[in-house]
């Protein structure tokens, strides 16, 4: 942000001394800058770019959700937190970890993708809002890359521990060494919780169905290990391999009606990269399985079983694998950049349900695979203060599902609901695409306007889940019609520099197109949720306001908003469901490379838009201030303490509590006030 501030103006760079501190980078990227480089724009353009120095480092969906407006979590517990973006959700936005797919295994996504590379690891958090990424297949609405940490040359690492209230603990270290050639880093974590306590007092426990035994039960106990070499035999070639291992265990999630008893994850990612042709291949595979049960809440006890502890349990387990060329070029100018890639992702949920009857979901999600390949071409080109940069995309898609792997109680399910029309093979083939341009007002100012079109397959849940339910209790079964879903939005933007001031600004309309909604099917053996297509429209802004104050002091202040329209469907209520209200952050940072210091302020209006078809509420609106405050001790340590929700408020946010057309379910507050210190020791 400094660095933004200061391009093209003779400001002193902050006197910066050794720091103790490990920063992680987020970078928020609007449309097109993604492929300027200095050279091809001839100027310098600093993403939005945002170092954070001192966090609870619960998790990086929590982060993101607190530094920007339009970016809200979905609080199903202590950690894991989803996220939604403008709105969008689900895999209507990409999370990518280095450039990898990877998906949760857990049909209720309690380890979302962006849960699967822990906080310590993660050196960048690159943001890119709306349609406008060709590299990766289903980018509908965003694209998010975390980019783990590379290591260095000689010899060095950290040791960190950070401690809070609730029995927080997250601690690890992480060390490397390396030659010109060689580099190798070893990195592990361990974080664990108790449940922690709303602004009321209350424990997150107490507001749903857990035995009373178990209220104080550890709310999430996490290992991390990862390991990264880079090799470099000489200037022109780079190889880099990455390899993870999570083991998340005890995990509880209030939001549903089971918990993560384990979930773990290993994750392989090698690329290899020549300098001089500007080429790229890369692979990567990981795993995840993961076990869910209600063993600790109150259902548990009718079981029909009660030796096995639990009366209902899931069983899931997720591969994704793929690869990628990608190769850059310059033709007379103009900055190309072309590839292909493939991936696989293999999908398997069993579950079991034990009251009244036993019920036997085998292939809940029945051992679906979703194969795709793809090609894309993008290319910036400069013409006087304009920029125009353009990107294509090609894929075609099949997603299989295997009837074999359903059991007794779901294997009719399609047959009832949806008759004999429906296959559980289909193949999507379409094409994605995006124009931008943008005005240089000066060497920092300008405007731009942008129109992507972008589709996403519905995922294996959406099309194939099959899963019968005890009693009255309504079913669950996926559409096996279900379309692709098309996105055609138009974004456009400004951003202005005055002296040490500088605002960004940008709004978007996505008019969308066979929309993936959650639907009440009253018609089969009895009422069951499922999906159908429908076409909706989001639109929105945001904006920020950044200054340099003093040479220390800086000031940031942003909001956005967003609204989400039905425009087609029998529906008798047109919001659209999960589209957060208002957010605003305002933030005043004391920095002099020695001491640091922020007071931060977020508040989120009411949202009374709501659905009432999937028996949304309206929220009320909340407001709490974090502050926080470290300083360097010397050149290898570094010590800061924070204050999450100073005044304890006691609130909820919009994203709460799950939405389910049969159901009101657990709406899940928000921790009360939290009190944390991190110690950072650099070797
Ligand atoms: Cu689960």
């Amino acid at each position: 942000m400094r660095k933004l501030l200061a391009a093209g103006l003779l400001v002193p760079a902050l006197a910066v001394s050794v720091s103790a501190q490990e920063v992680l980078k987020i970078k928020k990227l609007t449309v097109a800058e993604e492929i300027l480089t200095e050279e091809t724009s001839g100027e310098v353009r600093e993403a939005t770019e945002e170092d954070i120095k001192i966090t609870r480092q619960i998790d990086i969906g929590e982060i993101l959700s607190n530094l920007f407006p339009e970016i809200n979590h979905i609080r199903k517990g202590g950690t894991a937190n989803d996220i939604v973006i403008r709105g969008f959700g689900k895999d209507n936005i990409n999370v990518l970890l280095d450039g990898a797919r990877i998906y949760g295994a857990c049909p209720n996504r309690m380890d979302p993708a962006i849960f699967h590379m822990s906080t310590r690891q993660v050196a960048e958090v690159r943001i890119l809002e709306g349609p406008f990424d060709v590299e990766n297949q289903g980018s509908l609405a965003a694209v998010v890359n975390l980019i783990s940490k590379d290591p260095g040359e000689g010899k060095g690492g950290s040791v960190f521990f950070t401690g809070g209230t609730f029995s927080y603990l997250n601690g690890g270290f992480d060390a490397y060494t390396g030659n010109d050639k060689v580099k190798v880093l070893v990195g592990y974590s361990k974080q664990y919780s108790k449940p922690y306590k709303s602004g009321e007092g209350k424990r997150i426990t107490e507001y749903a169905n857990y035995k009373s035994t178990e209220l104080d039960h550890m709310a999430f106990d996490i290992d991390n290990a990862w390991f990264k070499t880079v090799y470099t035999p000489d200037d022109n070639q780079t190889v880099k391999i990455n390899y993870a291992f999570d083991e998340a265990k005890d995990v509880l999630y209030p939001y549903l009606m089971m918990d993560a008893i384990y979930d773990r994850t290993h994750r392989v990612n090698g690329e290899y990269y020549v300098k001089s042709l500007d080429l790229k291949v890369s692979a990567y595979w990981n795993f995840v399985k993961h076990d869910m049960q209600d063993r600790w809440r109150q259902s548990s006890n009718m079981s029909m079983n009660p030796s096995l502890g639990y009366a209902m349990r899931t069983l899931a387990k997720t591969k994704t694998y793929g690869a990628k060329i990608e190769k850059g070029w310059n033709i007379s100018g103009i900055k190309v950049k072309t590839g292909i890639d493939a991936y696989l992702r293999n999908w398997k949920a069993d579950n079991r349900i034990l009251m009244m009857t036993d019920l036997d979901n085998r292939g809940m999600i029945p051992d679906v695979d979703i194969k795709n390949v793809g090609a894309f071409i993008k290319g910036a080109k400069k013409a006087e203060n304009f920029i125009i940069s353009a990107g294509l995309r090609v894929d075609s898609t099949k997603s299989e599902a295997d009837r074999n792997a359903l059991g007794a109680a779901n294997s009719g399910l399609y047959d009832a609901y949806y008759g004999t029309n429906y296959s559980l093979s289909e193949t999507d083939t379409y094409v994605s695409g995006n124009i931008v341009v943008r005005y240089n007002l000066d060497k920092r100012s300008s405007v731009y306007i942008g129109f992507g079109h972008t589709v996403r397959v519905p995922d294996p849940e959406e099309r194939y889940i099959a899963l019968a339910k005890p009693m009255t209790k309504p079913n669950w079964v996926g559409n096996p019609n279900l379309n692709p879903t098309k996105n055609n939005e138009v974004d456009a933007g400004f951003e202005y520099y005055w002296g040490m001031f500088g605002i960004k600004g940008n709004v978007f309309y996505s008019d969308l197109t066979d929309y993936v909604y959650l639907y009440k099917l009253e018609t089969g053996p009895k009422p069951a949720m499922s999906y159908t297509n429908i076409d909706a429209h989001i639109y929105g802004w945001d904006f920020t306001v950044i200054g340099m104050l003093t040479d220390n002091v800086s000031v940031e202040a942003g909001a956005a908003c967003q609204r989400g329209k039905k425009d087609s469907g029998n529906y008798t209520d047109s919001d659209l469901a999960e589209i957060p209200p208002l957010k605003t952050r305002l933030a005043v940072k004391y920095d002099d490379g020695t001491v640091f210091g922020q007071i931060e302020t977020i508040y989120q209006a009411r949202q009374h838009n709501v659905d009432s078809y999937l028996n949304e509420e309206p929220t009320k609106s909340y407001y709490v201030v974090n502050v926080k405050t470290g300083v360097n001790m010397g050149s290898r340590a570094f010590v800061g303490i924070g204050v999450d929700n100073l005044f304890d408020k006691n609130y909820y946010t919009y994203l709460s509590y799950k939405r389910d057309p049969f159901a009101t379910g657990t709406k899940v507050p928000e921790p009360g006030r939290f009190i944390y210190m991190n110690v950072n020791y650099m070797f």
